[in-house]
């Protein structure tokens, strides 16, 4: 059986596009995974710090037979392999891959809460969203499209897609 992912990438270091470009490829490449759809990208403030870059955000929609913590598995995998450091809470990164929504699934343990309790407060989160899949509501039936007109504004700007050779 397969479920509806939503995955959010974001990245302030080192060539944050190319980074989510990459990550993209990654993703898509996952095991018993595929990718149905990629979101634009978008420049955005930092939400947290404000002595860091911009970020770079976006989201894919995966269909994916993993289960939700080996998923999780895999992310931290890929943000690892992208040289990522843990070194400050909602300081800067190279990559960062946040399980947002998996199915109607509402889980919160040590390792994983999902819907990703950040969501109803990041436009750069939902607008990717919206982008994806304009009805998509969350497992209690709240709209991506309410929350993103709710929520505080990063001064998002849509980024061109990068030109291919
Ligand atoms: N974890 C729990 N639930 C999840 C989930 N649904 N998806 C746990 C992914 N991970 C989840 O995450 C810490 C732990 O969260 C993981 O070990 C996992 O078991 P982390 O990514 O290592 O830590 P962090 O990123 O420093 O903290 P946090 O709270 O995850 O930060 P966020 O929420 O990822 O925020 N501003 C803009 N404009 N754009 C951004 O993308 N991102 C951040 C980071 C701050 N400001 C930003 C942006
Ligand atoms: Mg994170």
């Amino acid at each position: 059986m397969k479920t509806d992912a939503f995955i959010g990438l974001g990245s302030n270091l080192k060539d944050p596009a190319a980074q989510l470009a990459m990550a993209v490829a990654e993703l898509s490449a996952l095991p018993d995974t595929t990718l149905v759809a990629q979101s634009p990208f978008y420049a955005s403030s930092p939400v947290g710090p404000q002595d860091q870059p911009d970020f770079v955000n976006g989201a894919v929609w995966l269909s994916t037979g993993l289960a939700p913590h080996t998923l999780l598995d895999q992310l931290q995998a890929i943000e690892h392999a992208h040289g990522r450091e843990r070194l400050k809470r909602w300081g800067p990164r190279t990559l960062d891959l946040d399980l947002l929504v998996f199915g109607n699934l509402v889980l919160n343990d040590n390792r994983l809460t999902v819907p990703h309790l950040e969501l109803p407060n990041r436009d750069f989160v939902l607008q990717p969203l919206l982008d994806l899949k304009p009805d998509l509501a969350l497992p209690d039936g709240t709209s991506i499209a309410t929350l993103r007109e709710q929520c505080p504004d990063n001064r998002l700007r849509k980024l061109p897609p990068p030109d291919y050779p």
